[in-house]
């Protein structure tokens, strides 16, 4: 039980107080791009990221993710 509430806390702040704004921190399973559900870890890249995904290929390459700007 005390296992399942720090996991809840530890997300919680991942999610809030942190903002993850760099590549490696939101390229959860170092695939090399941002899928659009590791982009969920940050709310304005999530309103960016169909302007920043030039090729549309749903992911957002290293090159790509350059263009970010975190608000
Ligand atoms: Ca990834
Ligand atoms: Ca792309």
């Amino acid at each position: 039980m005390k296992k399942l509430v720090m996991s809840v806390f530890v997300i919680a702040s991942s999610f809030s107080a942190i903002a993850a704004d760099d590549f490696a921190t939101l390229d959860v399973d170092n695939s090399g791009t941002i899928s659009k559900e590791e982009a969920m870890q940050n709310v304005s890249l999530v309103h960016q990221f169909k302007d920043l995904d030039a090729d549309s290929n749903g992911e957002l390459s290293k090159e790509e993710f350059a263009n970010f700007k975190a608000s």
